[in-house]
Formats: C-alpha cells, sequence, structure tokens
C-alpha cells in the first residue's frame, strides 16, 4: 500500500501566513505531509510553476433558499456546488431561513433535506433569525447554536426578515451567551421605504433608483446602530456586505475603540459601480443588490479595507435570479418598480479568479492575504479552522492548484451556475483554478468539473471563539 494516496509536487504554497515550496502528501482526504520531496504515491499531480491556496470559502452564499416573494433561487446545492468547486470553493456556507411563525429548527430541517446528497463540496449552515420569540431566543437557538450551528444571520431591512433593536438585543444576548456569531444585515428600513416611495411618486422605477433609493447614509446609520447594540451586549458581530465609505469609517471607528467588530465585503463592490445600474432598457437590473454598488472612489475605499484590515472576510453573497426569467429579475415585468426586482447578483464562482488576478496579480493585496480573506478568517470565524482554511497537518485536503499564467475572459457560458448572467461579463483576468481538490479528491481537472454530487458533506461548526478571542464577559444577560 502506497504511503500517499496522492503527491501534489513542485508548487508554490500559500496560507494565511506563509508562502514556501513544498510538496504536498496527501492520505485518507487530509494533508499527512508537507516537505521538499515526497515519494510513494498512488498518483502524482505536477505542480511545478503553481501557486497552491486553500480551498476557498464561501462564508455568504444562498442556494435553494425559498423565496418569500414569488421568485425562485436558481441555484440548487448542486448546481451552487458545482459552481463553486469551478471557481475554487470547496466549502460554502448558505442560510437556512427561518419563515415568519414556524420554527427555526424547522428551517434547518428543510435545508438538510434540500442539501443532502446533493452538494459536490463540503457545506455548513448559517441561521437566519425572523421571528425572534421567546421560545425561539429561549430554547431553540441556544440549542441550535450549542449543536453545529454557531452563527446566524439578522436583518435591519426587508419587510418579511427585519427584526427590530429589541429584538437584535435579544438575538445578541443570545449569541453572547452561548458564543454565536451574528452577521447583520445593516440597512435603515424606514429610510429605505421613505426614499422609496418618493422616488415611485415622482414615476422613478427604473433599476437605477435602487441605489438612489439605498445611499451610504442609510447603511451608515444602520451600522452604527448594529455597533450600538453589539456594544451594549458585549458581544462580537460581523456586519456583512458593507458596500460604503461611510459604513467603513463606522466599522474603523469601533474597532479602533478595541469593540470586535469584524467585517464582510464582496467583490460586487470592487468592480460593479451605481453606474450597472443604469444600462439601457432593464438589463440594469442585473444588478440589484442590497446594498448597492456604488462609484469609482468607494471602490478604492473597499480595497484599502482589504489591505488595512477593516475587512477579514471577502463573500461573494451568491444570491441568484435568472434575468430573462419571470420567476428571475423580471417577475413582474421590464416596467416594474425595482422595490419589486428581486435581490442579489451571482458570482459564487467568480470571487476567487477575481480577486486571484486583480488583488494578488495586479499587486492591491499579497498571497497571504487573498488566503486570509477568501478561506483562513472565514474559517475561523465560523469554527471550521483549522480543518477548513489551510494547509496544514492534519487539515482537510481542500486545494486548488492555480493555472497562474492562464487568460480568461469572464462570458457567462465558461460558469457553471444555473444564472443566464453573470454581471462580470468581459472582464479579462489572468489566472484560473486548473484542479481542485475536495478532502483529497479530485473535483475540477484541468479546468472541468469531474466532482460528484453527495460527495460533498455537512459539516457542524463550533464556536468561534476555539479560534477568534471573544470580547470580555461583562454582564450576564439571560435569555428571554
Ligand atoms: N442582499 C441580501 O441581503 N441578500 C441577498 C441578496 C442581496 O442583494
Ligand atoms: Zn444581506
Ligand atoms: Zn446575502
Amino acid at each position: 500500500m502506497s504511503k500517499f494516496d496522492l503527491i501534489i509536487k513542485g508548487g508554490r504554497v500559500a496560507t494565511a501566513a506563509d508562502v514556501f515550496h513544498a510538496d504536498i502528501g496527501i492520505k485518507d482526504g487530509r494533508v499527512a505531509a508537507l516537505a521538499d520531496a515526497l515519494d510513494g504515491a498512488d498518483r502524482v499531480i505536477d505542480a511545478a510553476g503553481a501557486t497552491i491556496t486553500p480551498g476557498g470559502i464561501d462564508g455568504h452564499c444562498h442556494l435553494d433558499q425559498p423565496s418569500l416573494d414569488g421568485s425562485v433561487c436558481a441555484d440548487d446545492f448542486t448546481s451552487g456546488t458545482r459552481s463553486a468547486a469551478a471557481g475554487g470553493t470547496t466549502t460554502v456556507i448558505p442560510f437556512a431561513l427561518q419563515m415568519r411563525g414556524h420554527s427555526l429548527k424547522e428551517a434547518v430541517d428543510d435545508y438538510h433535506q434540500r442539501s443532502d446528497g446533493k452538494a459536490l463540496v463540503d457545506y455548513a449552515f448559517h441561521l437566519i433569525v425572523t421571528d425572534a420569540t421567546p421560545q425561539v431566543c429561549g430554547q431553540e437557538l441556544p440549542a441550535l447554536l450549542q449543536d453545529g450551528y454557531s452563527s446566524l444571520k439578522i436583518y435591519m431591512t426587508y419587510d418579511d426578515l427585519k427584526l427590530d433593536d429589541g429584538q437584535i438585543l435579544d438575538v445578541l444576548a443570545v449569541a453572547r451567551r452561548y458564543q454565536g456569531m451574528v452577521m447583520i444585515h445593516a440597512e435603515n428600513s424606514e429610510c429605505i421605504t421613505w426614499l422609496t416611495d418618493k422616488l415611485e411618486q415622482a414615476g422613478k422605477l427604473a433599476p437605477k433608483y435602487h441605489a438612489t433609493s439605498r445611499p451610504g447614509p442609510v447603511e451608515r446609520e444602520a451600522t452604527h446602530r448594529a455597533i450600538t447594540l453589539a456594544e451594549l451586549i458585549d458581544v462580537p458581530i460581523l456586519i456583512v456586505h458593507v458596500s460604503s465609505e461611510l459604513a467603513v469609517q463606522e466599522i474603523q471607528r469601533a474597532q479602533r475603540r478595541g469593540l470586535k467588530i469584524y467585517g464582510e465585503t464582496c467583490p460586487q463592490y470592487l468592480f460593479l459601480t451605481e453606474d450597472d445600474l443604469d444600462k439601457p432598457g432593464f438589463e440594469g437590473a442585473k444588478c440589484i443588490c442590497s446594498p448597492p454598488p456604488r462609484n469609482k472612489e468607494n471602490q478604492q475605499v473597499i480595497w484599502d479595507g482589504l489591505v488595512n484590515g477593516t475587512f477579514q472576510v471577502l463573500s461573494s453573497d451568491h444570491a441568484p435570479s435568472r434575468y430573462n426569467d419571470p420567476q428571475g429579475k423580471m417577475l413582474q415585468g421590464t416596467d416594474a418598480s425595482f422595490r419589486i426586482v428581486p435581490n442579489g447578483i451571482p458570482g459564487i464562482e467568480t470571487r476567487l479568479p477575481l480577486m486571484f488576478s486583480e488583488g494578488v496579480g495586479k499587486g492591491r493585496i499579497d498571497l497571504q492575504t487573498f488566503v486570509a480573506l477568501t478561506a483562513a478568517n472565514t474559517a475561523k470565524i465560523y469554527g471550521l479552522y483549522p480543518r477548513k482554511g489551510t494547509i496544514a497537518i492534519g487539515s482537510d485536503a481542500d486545494i486548488v492548484i492555480w493555472d497562474d499564467e492562464k487568460e480568461v475572459t469572464i462570458t457567462n457560458d465558461i460558469l457553471h451556475h444555473n444564472v443566464d448572467y453573470t454581471p462580470y461579463e468581459g472582464i479579462e483576468l489572468t489566472g484560473w483554478p486548473r484542479t481542485v481538490l475536495s478532502r483529497g479528491n479530485v473535483v475540477v481537472e484541468d479546468g472541468e468539473v469531474v466532482g460528484e454530487p453527495g460527495h460533498g458533506q455537512f459539516l457542524p461548526c463550533d464556536p468561534p471563539e476555539k479560534a477568534m478571542p471573544l470580547g470580555r464577559p461583562v454582564i450576564d444577560f439571560q435569555p428571554t
């Protein structure tokens, strides 16, 4: 019997800490050896001249998520994880959405049914809490937080999802007591509704007015309020999909004060602007997402935030709606108000290649920062480290071997999602995943997806505290 199942030879290995040359020996799905020169394997992959990174972890994506507006999430666990794998992502963390009036446990059970046997790569679940009842905060949430579902998202906007400040405090208190990581969608709901009403009254319905209805101050106010609520409870939070300079400033101010406020941003805030919402006809709907893309100067602030440590995580917020489809962006036709266009853009496959080419390749971030933002920090924050997010002895062999020099023009027909467009059409990149391993299994070979549904396993998550220090407990809040 061979010592290793597989050896990856001669590559340049990057982790969040180091870049070094080593052969990687893989046995039983895990990294078993890192050394100058390894021998004795059933299979050897020649990676001479190639960069090798840990498989990406997409800490924010929506797959087979039930909708509340009649639209259909275009990707299920098979198409979504096929697309993820093709783009070098080997762990995804989508959301089990609680419907108001229903239990959280029901949402989790339903989400297991939607994912069982369907994924090509591993996955965990975040919870979405929309109904913070005493039963949910007192029993269901504590039980789930201790049972492998250690993170949850709450919304400050969207009528069907949002919590008020008191409810947010209730949820934060539970998270503090049971070491949950709370992700917060921070936009001021009342301001959005007021602005949207005024725009509609003036007949301004086109996709571009989506950006007008959710300007930077709307995000800043909610970010400030979320931070204040977290400070009151003394609990870490993560502000998701941060888009604006004004929100960045709030997060930086809190971080300077020593608060554990983590930040996530997404490629759409680096590569798109509000002008993309102003394409001819209804085309701008393709880029309707919340918060909306901003302007060029703002893009630079987001890039700076990746470098200066404001952001720990770069996720896709892949929220796939088809464009030319009555269950997608055209749900209410092409003359519909921006208010009722399903929110979200696809990006689960393009996240890593965009950052590898335009971040690392263009010298904006170094390779270690790339790994930290796309894999290692995500694993730490959501309790998956060091099983995921690094290349170290004992870690799962989730590995990307890059074709560093490959020139690729992004077009929708090279992607594997079930969406009929990509907002990044026409962007020219250098570098694309050549071979991708999930627990030692080749799931992408020479750019072709060869993985099978059912290989991907559910990952119970530890609390984040095991890897990321938490705030000092001050008051023992009892859950309501
Ligand atoms: N915004 C969200 O908050 N979720 C999914 C899509 C979007 O644009
Ligand atoms: Zn959100
Ligand atoms: Zn989202």
